[in-house]
């Protein structure tokens, strides 16, 4: 066994220990030992052979003992009989934020709680409030815990990623000879702003040839799982992924099953069963047992008396109760208001960016680089921005009014919640684009206050990535978002949902609150590229799931509205 295993297995111990309701001395000794294990530098057994492991600080006869028998056999029968009474899924839950030892331990004895599995159950249950001393706010706190647990652990893919594996995927399986269409499903095709493993769906009349020419084929790199109808692999990318193959007349049942939620699928099923029919991948089924395919998934709805449902909606957050507003379509925006130059952290020019936003269906494009206090992203002085000025103006000048440019800034947020530029430099921009870039571990409260001031500014237009988040590195800041948007309603000003797709940032479901409480929103690809317009897409499929009206996002307006509302202080 290596240092850093029985380092571990000791920090374990102690975990378990305290858990068990030991006195904290105990459990010390243990925590000690793992940390001289980790300092020490060399191999243990080394350690063991030369002057012996009771030289390491904090190793006793006892832990001596215990680090031998685990050099030797790998094992450690204290630990063994430790787990018989403190159950070893509890290590997990303690990993939580805000979950200490003892929590940890009123939820496995109270609750009988014994893992994470468990406790998100009781947790989403009510039960947890229910416990002396932990209300409805400790539960929910809980849950938030869970889910940035979730996502820091789950090694899933960017929404960006997944495209491009399922795109290549989809080129292969089209290919296989009998497949007669094949489309992509689960969370992918819902928008999730992550990805856990790809569904794709194919109709063929000899579905298991294609299950079996798939897994053979070179893109595929293990099979974990084949039979029946499905094969779960991993690609060659080491991408997750699953192949649905159906014959098909069943093509829209399966499509439908497989794109989920899972918790959207169950509301169908409740659904089907009131009009006395079950529902599967391959269809309804009747009473007496006949079967009804789908081979078009629409069929799917009109048969449960429903419209179409678009996937993004598809996640049980009432898309089956009517009231499904327009959504924004792909080609909606008009307008790309925060972008970034090489006068700033950008790797292209303002004409080269001017360009590629013509290419891409923009009519108008805000160069927005950084501020003087951004030093890293090389941020702008006020006199460059100046000079700025003057290079967009003769820019303009060459181009036409394709796209039309907006000279603005992103402003930094600074740590007391001043901006980052005077006020009068500010009056001067087309557009600002006001957003923290440091600071994100100050109290809530106060990065809430430092936003707030950010809107107040009569000249701020736009609150850039609010939250801060970058998906799988960095949870968003814990804003107080219902201040945030009640002040920005107010203000008119818009709040950011940034298309990288590892921001999308707002999320869903903090821009449909946004619309219920009618603040305005933009959609920008923040580019520091000039392919960086081709994420834009991923901010749509955030609105789309956030149930954004087309007419609550700037973008989409026509120049003139824009143009009013940019001028509405100025
Ligand atoms: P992911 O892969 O974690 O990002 O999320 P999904 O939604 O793609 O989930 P996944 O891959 O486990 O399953 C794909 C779809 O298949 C899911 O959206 C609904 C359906 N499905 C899978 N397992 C079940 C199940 O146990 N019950 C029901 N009703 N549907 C399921
Ligand atoms: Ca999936
Ligand atoms: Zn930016």
């Amino acid at each position: 066994m290596k240092n850093e295993q029985i380092a571990n297995l000791f920090e374990a111990i102690a975990d378990l220990l305290e858990i068990k309701g030991e006195v904290v001395y105990k459990t010390l000794s243990y925590r000690r030992a793992a940390e001289s294990i980790r300092a020490l530098g060399r191999d243990l057994e080394d350690v063991r052979q030369d002057e012996g492991l009771r030289t390491i600080p904090g190793v006793g006869k006892a832990l001596a003992a215990k680090i031998e028998e685990l050099l030797d056999t790998g094992q450690l029968e204290f630990y063994n009989n430790l787990v018989e009474d403190v159950p070893e899924g509890l290590l997990q839950v303690l990993t939580l934020r805000g979950v200490g030892p003892k929590s940890a331990a009123r939820y496995w004895k109270e609750l009988g709680v014994t893992s994470l599995e468990e406790l998100e159950k009781a947790a989403r249950e009510g039960r947890v409030q229910t416990l002396s001393g932990m209300g409805a706010r400790t539960e929910s706190a809980l849950l938030v815990s869970l889910e940035e647990y979730r996502r820091m652990q789950s090694g899933r893919l960017l929404l960006s990623a997944a495209e491009a594996a399922a795109n290549e995927m989809l080129q292969v399986v089209r290919g296989i000879p009998g497949v007669e269409q094949a489309e992509i499903a689960g969370s992918l095709r819902r928008r999730r702003e992550t990805i856990g493993d790809l569904d794709v769906v194919v109709a063929a009349i000899e579905p298991e040839g294609v299950l079996d020419a798939f897994v053979n084929s070179s893109l595929v790199l293990k099979v974990l799982a084949a039979g029946g109808s499905k094969a779960s692999v991993i690609l060659s990318n080491g991408v997750r992924a699953q192949l649905w193959a159906y014959p098909p007349e069943s093509f829209g049942s399966v499509l439908q099953y497989a794109t989920g939620s899972q918790a959207h699928n169950v509301r169908l099923r409740e659904r089907a069963q009131r009009q006395a029919l079950s529902l599967s991948e391959r269809g309804f089924k009747t009473r007496d047992g006949a079967l009804i395919p789908c081979s078009e998934e629409k069929q799917v709805y009109e048969r449960l008396g429903l419209p179409w449902i678009p996937p993004e909606l598809r996640e049980d957050r009432g898309e089956l109760d009517g009231d499904v507003p327009p959504l924004l379509e792909d080609g909606d925006l008009h307008a790309d208001l925060h972008t970034h130059t090489s006068w700033s952290d950008g790797a292209n020019s303002i004409e080269e960016m001017a360009r590629a936003a013509k290419e891409a269906g923009l009519q108008v494009l805000a160069i927005t680089d950084h501020s003087q206090s951004l030093v890293v992203a090389g941020g702008l002085m006020p006199d460059e921005w100046q000079r700025q000025h003057e290079e967009i103006e003769r820019i303009q000048d060459k181009l036409g009014d394709s796209p039309r440019l907006l000279h603005g800034a992103e402003v930094e947020i600074l740590a007391d919640g001043r901006l980052d530029f005077p006020d009068d430099l500010l009056e001067e921009m087309d557009i600002v684009v006001a957003s923290l870039h440091s600071g994100f571990r100050q109290e809530p409260a106060m990065v809430t206050s430092r936003l707030l001031n950010a809107i107040q500014n009569p000249y701020v237009d736009i609150i850039g990535h609010p939250t801060g988040r970058l998906l799988g590195r960095r949870e968003g800041v814990a804003l107080d978002m219902e201040k945030v948007l009640a002040a920005a309603e107010e203000r008119r000003v818009a709040l950011e949902i940034n298309a990288h797709p590892e921001r999308l940032d707002l999320n869903d479901a903090y821009a449909r609150r946004a619309v219920e409480v009618g603040c305005l929103l933009a959609i920008n690809s923040d580019s520091h590229h000039v392919s960086g317009f081709a994420n834009l897409p991923f901010g749509i499929s955030v609105a789309r799931r956030g149930w954004v009206p087309r007419n609550a996002v700037v973008n989409a307006w026509s120049k003139k509205q824009l143009f009013a509302w940019l001028d509405r202080n100025r």
